[in-house]
């Protein structure tokens, strides 16, 4: 239980003012709780310890009786569901994409939630869409808003260390606020069950300063030439894959994760694997065993050699 204290997906380390309330109101409602679990634990040790019970008149044990359940059942939760609502609601407040103050429009960033995989869209780059999967970059020190969707089942969005999660519906489009203080690399779970892959479907999140950010957009906008060379797996890449998979400039599938920059990720498959040489060869022999169930079909009637030359291509492909 204790790894969810620490780490780059825990909510007591938050990184942005949506999350240190959230935090806040987590440590509030532990504090307050405990107090509340103690006082009911002394009331139970001391019931055990009365010898006798003094003898009182009917009448005033009925009204200490019904002090009781007016002050417990009434008056300490009312109280106490109040206090919550108190803080609770400026909290929720905090995650909703209001008007801002400037009256300037937010960064909008779309993230889109498939079996099991992260798609992201920042439709607002003008000279073209960019688009990436399984790693989100953002700017840091401003409100951004996060509107989000499921492409087959329910997922939930959920950056712990930026603020709350969020629903991402088939066919409906949720929004939420995130803000991050200062560039930093924080991690994302899905947090609606979504089938036997859900736990293996993690988000990088990178916040950035804006000029950083604008250049990242910049340098996905207009990919680079495809490395010359490498024609064995460009051939493969457009029999066996293209049609699943969009490469900027060259193909434009979208039934899997967009790879125009896959060399440039940290990890593969949505966090199973760590990025490093030959990886992306081992996740194309071996995928369905790395995570079984996954919805990209194995490729085992392609040649070992193949899949050796596809995988060495795809590691060029970065801005
Ligand atoms: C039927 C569609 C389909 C085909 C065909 C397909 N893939 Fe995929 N691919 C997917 C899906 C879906 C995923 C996401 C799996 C997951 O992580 O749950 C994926 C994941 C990947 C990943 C990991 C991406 C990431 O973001 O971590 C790579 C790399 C990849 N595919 C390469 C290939 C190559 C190379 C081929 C051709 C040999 C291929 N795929 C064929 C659907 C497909
Ligand atoms: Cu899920």
């Amino acid at each position: 239980m204790l790894v969810g204290c620490s780490g780059d997906r825990s909510i007591l380390d938050p990184a942005g003012p949506a999350a240190k309330e959230v935090a806040w109101l987590w440590w509030g409602m532990l504090t307050a709780f405990t107090l509340v679990f103690l006082g009911v634990v002394g009331l139970w040790l001391a019931a055990f310890r009365r010898r006798e019970s003094p003898r009182r008149g009917e009448a005033r044990e009925r009204r200490l009786g019904l002090a009781w359940i007016l002050g417990g059942g009434i008056l300490l939760p009312g109280v106490t569901l109040l206090v919550l609502l108190a803080f609770g609601v400026p909290a929720g407040q905090r995650l909703l994409p209001l008007p801002l103050p400037g009256g300037e429009a937010p960064q909008v960033i779309e993230v889109i939630g498939h079996q099991w995989w992260w798609e992201v869209r920042y439709p607002e780059a003008d000279g073209g869409e960019v688009i990436t999967a399984n790693r989100l970059a953002m700017p840091a020190g401003e409100p951004v808003d996060f509107h989000v969707t499921g492409a087959d089942v329910i997922h939930a969005f959920w950056v712990p260390r930026l603020g709350g999660k969020i629903d991402m519906i088939p066919g409906r489009v949720n929004r939420i606020r995130l803000e991050a203080d200062e560039p930093g690399v924080f991690g994302a779970q899905c947090a609606e069950f979504c089938g036997a892959q859900h736990a293996h479907m993690q988000l990088q999140v990178e916040a950035m300063e804006r000029d950083d950010f604008e250049a990242w957009l910049a340098e996905r906008r207009s990919p680079p030439p495809r490395a010359e060379g490498h024609d064995l797996a460009r051939v493969a890449f457009a029999e066996h894959c293209a049609r699943c998979h969009r490469v900027a400039g060259l193909s434009q599938g979208t039934t899997g994760p967009d790879l125009s920059d896959i060399g440039s990720r940290a990890t593969l498959g949505a966090g199973v694997l760590a990025m490093e040489e030959g990886a992306i060869a081992r996740w194309l022999a071996e995928h369905q065993a790395l995570k079984p169930g996954n919805r990209m079909p194995a490729h085992d009637h392609v040649d070992a050699e193949t899949l050796e030359a596809l995988g060495a291509w795809l590691e060029t492909l970065a801005p």
